[in-house]
């Protein structure tokens, strides 16, 4: 086991018998996923769907996450009720090639965004009620995969903080250094303690702190874990 990120892998049996693996990769914001994403897609030859994050900056005009950073007790249910709309979507999308690699779940979503919207207050409980109904429908009606592999990037929050002000995304420049520890925690608590809610996978955490040239050697010496999902 390593100590930064996160990633799942299902074992689907789709299109006859053909077996093929669902990886999720999971992490802070700026905890480096579209490069892991990136380096595993350069260099195998498998499926990657990045987070629809174009989706939520753009819904016919308008800007869900901006919106949501701006005032989350306004907008942080019409964000996140995209989010889960966008990410199923995703998840049952037919899979292309043996391996599809994920930025994110549905389950990520609900355990650490809304949970840390409604836990810091800024979420009202009536609107997390319907989060929670919605979700847990999807979960019992939708055959989404369930013996996935996580891989966890795991990050200290001063690092993701550092990241996120060098990327400077419009929309983030107001998240305070809080609100990535209070994420962190949320990962933490699900990934590695594993109290609070289930684990839809085996995690392969793997530490996720360092430069660049020691991420892609990471991902080199865990390529075959993580593409043949067995940690
Ligand atoms: N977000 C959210 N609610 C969710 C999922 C994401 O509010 N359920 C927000 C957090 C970020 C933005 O969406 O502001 C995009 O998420 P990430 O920063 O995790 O995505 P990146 O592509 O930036 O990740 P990384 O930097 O690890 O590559």
């Amino acid at each position: 086991l390593y100590s930064t990120g996160t990633l799942y892998t299902s074992k689907l049996m789709r299109n006859g018998d053909e077996r093929k693996s669902v990886v999720c990769i999971e992490g802070n914001i700026a905890s480096g996923k579209t490069t892991c994403l990136e380096y595993f897609s350069k260099t195998c030859d498998i499926e990657v769907l990045t987070e629809p994050i174009s989706k939520w900056r753009n819904v016919r005009g308008h800007n869900p996450l901006g919106l949501m950073y701006q005032d989350p007790q306004r907008w942080g249910l019409t964000l996140q009720t995209y989010v889960q709309l966008t990410m199923l979507d995703q998840h049952i999308s037919p899979i292309m090639s043996p391996v599809r690699m994920m930025e994110r779940s549905i389950y990520s979503a609900k355990y650490i965004f809304v949970e840390n919207l409604y836990k810091s207050g800024k979420m009202p409980e009536v609107d997390f009620a319907i989060l929670t109904e919605w979700f847990e429908w999807i979960v019992k009606n939708i055959d989404i995969p369930l013996d996935l592999i996580a891989v966890y990037l795991q990050t200290s929050p001063q690092k993701c903080y550092e990241r996120l002000k060098m990327r400077c995304r419009e929309e983030e420049k107001v998240i305070p250094l809080e609100y990535l520890e209070a994420v962190h925690q949320r990962y933490e608590d699900w990934l590695i303690k594993q109290t609070l809610y289930k684990v839809p996978a085996p995690v392969l955490v793997i530490p996720a702190d360092h430069d660049l040239q020691t991420m892609l050697k990471q991902y080199e010496e865990n390529r075959y874990r993580i593409l043949t999902a067995s940690n």
